[in-house]
């Protein structure tokens, strides 16, 4: 049976162009939509930009230009990006466009008409640069600075109208309760769950001193507050209230929405009290990955270890995109903080060659001379040598569900290396180059390559939603197509005997000089 499966990115701000953490979160969506649209799921992969508000308006005019240029312009870097990392989004909001505008206008009357909104004054803290607004006592914790840029609050006082939140935040804290999965890792459900305990008051979704912004329905002198606008992104971009919502039909709730964690409350607390106003089902999981830092302090231009993306490009270009990508799944337990480090680059770029990439090498060379290159049939009673081959192939395309299914990015990354040292392995203790000048271990050695064959392809096979060009690579060299078959299906049959194997060429080339990535 095939299902649906939805999943978002955060709709950044194109204040800047993006950089190592935009590229993270949309690499990793990708992945997951990637594996998902392998296993045979209608699949649904959005991002986008986040274009109102008033960082926005303050980046402009230091600029000296228009938010709306100042926004065409870092779109545009951030769609060309997207382009050249292979990112397969099948959507692209603009919180400027016109579809978005009129499905939010809706959203705020739809609230309206439910009493969920009303008219107040706001007199308090609001931190720009998060676009957020600061309690009393939290912007004294913070000493009236920003807790995540370190910039001094701004102080607003001014007329507004207000959403409900205390009238949903109860529910929202026993959803979240009786949902275990529905905030992930554990240790930020825990974050949001006392904090929630902890009291909030209603939510302030308007400012009448902006103009940059989505006018309120029923008063346009002020514009909706900028996450309202941009968490509505999630259904706006489906289709949610348009004349055609045949896409918001089929995949909301969305399945995922994959998010740094600093805007965990947002997604954990204003979003799902939205939805209930507008009585809509949440989404079945907001994961929260970690932070990256590099070369272990806070990325900044002044220290010169901000990874912009000149330099992902020059990464890229030295090492190939996939090398990117594994490394950066692999760099941390998903959900962890991360931290870039070159010399760790260059290993997990080592990794792949010495591990990935030598037992392809060395399957296809084994398989090309001692068998013109077709796959025997084992030809020989096991032996625990074989049966452990045999039960990694076995043992993969569960444990690979499993790892997709806890997103478990680095788990996925690891479990084909995995089978690729268990056949490096294999190799080395069964010793096939010295079988093969022996006539009569002919059915011995036949039982090896097969073993080897069987592993190497599944790894491949099952890296492919990380190494999207290194693993088709592979696999043309392996000779085999796998369009058309969902990944269950390829794991579970594997190579048929017979098959006819292409000529190996390196995938990892070395890097000379290996300097810094
Ligand atoms: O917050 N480490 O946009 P934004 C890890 N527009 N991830 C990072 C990162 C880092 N150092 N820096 C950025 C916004 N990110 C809002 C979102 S959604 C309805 C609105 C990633 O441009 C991470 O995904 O500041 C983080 O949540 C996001 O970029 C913030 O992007």
């Amino acid at each position: 049976m095939s299902s649906t499966f939805y999943i978002s990115t955060p709709i950044y701000y194109p204040n800047g162009e993006p950089h190592l953490g935009h590229t993270y979160t949309t690499l990793c969506a990708d992945t997951i939509a990637r594996y998902h649209r392998m296993a045979g799921d209608e699949t649904f992969f959005l991002t986008g930009t986040d274009e109102h508000g008033v960082k926005m308006v303050k980046t402009a005019a230091a600029a000296g230009i228009e938010p709306r240029a100042l926004a065409d312009k870092n779109v545009a870097v951030f769609e060309l990006l997207w382009k050249e990392l292979g990112i397969t989004h099948d959507d692209f909001i603009r919180t400027s466009s016109d579809r978005h505008k009129l499905a939010v206008q809706n959203i705020v009357a739809r609230l309206q008409a439910n009493d969920d909104i009303y008219l107040g004054a706001y007199e308090g803290w609001y931190d720009e640069g998060q676009e957020e607004f600061v309690t009393e006592t939290e912007a004294k914790a913070r000493e009236f600075k920003s807790a995540i840029t370190g910039r001094p609050l701004t102080r607003y006082s001014e007329p507004t109208y207000f959403f409900r939140l205390t009238k949903y935040a109860p529910k929202v804290l026993a959803y979240i309760e009786q949902n275990p999965s529905f905030i992930q890792p554990e240790s930020r459900r825990n974050e949001v769950i006392s904090k929630l305990k902890q009291g909030v008051d209603d939510l302030s979704i308007s400012r009448a001193t902006l103009k940059w912004g989505i006018p309120l329905p029923h008063d346009p002198a002020h514009v909706v507050y900028v996450w309202i606008d941009a968490l509505s992104n999630y259904i706006t971009a489906l289709g949610y209230s348009a004349a055609d919502d045949s896409r918001f039909r089929k995949f909301w709730p969305g399945d995922v929405h994959l998010i740094g964690k600093e805007i965990l409350w947002f997604h954990t607390v204003y979003w799902p009290a939205m939805l209930m106003g507008l009585g809509l089902p949440l989404p079945k999981q907001v994961f929260a990955h970690g932070w990256w830092t590099a070369e272990g302090k806070k990325m900044s231009k002044t220290l010169g270890n901000f990874i912009d993306i000149e330099r992902l490009r020059k990464v890229i270009a030295t090492y190939g995109l996939d090398a990117l990508r594994f490394y950066l799944l692999r760099a941390a337990p998903f959900g962890s903080d991360l931290d870039w480090n070159d010399a760790d680059f260059v290993k997990s770029y080592n990794e792949l060659a010495n591990v990935l990439g030598n037992c392809q090498n060395r399957l296809l060379k084994m398989i090309g001379n001692y068998r013109g290159g077709v796959l025997p049939a084992p030809g020989s009673a096991l032996d625990d040598h074989d049966r452990q081959v045999l039960d990694a192939c076995e043992q993969f395309p569960g444990k690979l569900a499993d790892a997709y299914r806890r997103l478990a990015l680095q788990e996925c990354a690891m479990l084909p290396l995995e089978l690729a040292r268990v056949v490096n392995g294999y190799i080395d203790s069964t010793k096939p180059f010295s079988l093969a000048k022996d006539p009569a271990a002919a059915g011995r050695l036949d039982t090896i390559l097969h073993g080897c064959a069987q592993a190497v392809y599944r790894a491949f096979v099952g890296i492919l939603p990380i190494l999207p060009e290194k693993a088709a690579a592979a696999l043309a060299q392996l000779n085999v197509d796998i369009r058309g078959r969902t990944l269950g299906e390829v794991l579970a049959a594997g190579l048929p005997i017979g098959h006819k194997f292409g000529e190996g060429q390196a995938l990892f080339p070395r890097i000379n000089p290996p300097a810094k990535a």
